[in-house]
């Protein structure tokens, strides 16, 4: 079994999840923050057989989107950049981990 971490913007967090439940996957979603932007996004625990990664990373791409978002001076502690002026970044559709789980209980 493996266990996937799948990072969303929190504006597509609904369609993956989802999406991801409509093809038979369980999905736990938790409410994080990036650090360098300091927003909010969605990270998606999945935990599900070997042979369903790939087809739950294909659902997860399509729904989440790419995009270029905008770094407001005084928004993040760990941003340097001079004061009146904006930085643009583009954010990844998704960030996915895919880690072993040892054990896998329901009681
Ligand atoms: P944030 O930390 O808010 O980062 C948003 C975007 O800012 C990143 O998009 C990237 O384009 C840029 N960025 C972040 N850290 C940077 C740095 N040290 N130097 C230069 N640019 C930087 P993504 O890479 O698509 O990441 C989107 C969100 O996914 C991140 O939000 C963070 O919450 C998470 N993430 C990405 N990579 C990660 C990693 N290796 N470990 C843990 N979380 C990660």
């Amino acid at each position: 079994m493996k266990l996937i971490l799948a990072i969303v913007s929190g504006e597509d967090s609904n369609a993956v999840t989802r999406s991801l439940n409509e093809n038979g996957y369980f999905v736990t979603k938790l409410s994080t923050t990036g650090s360098f932007l300091a927003k909010g996004n969605s990270t998606l625990i999945i935990g599900c057989e070997e042979d369903k990664v790939d087809k739950a990373i294909e659902l997860i791409g399509a729904e989440a989107k790419t995009r270029t978002e905008t770094i407001v001076p005084g928004a993040s502690f760990d941003v340097v950049i001079p004061s009146f002026t904006t930085a643009e970044v583009r954010v990844g559709g998704a960030t996915i981990f895919v880690l072993d789980v040892e054990k896998f209980i329901k009681l």
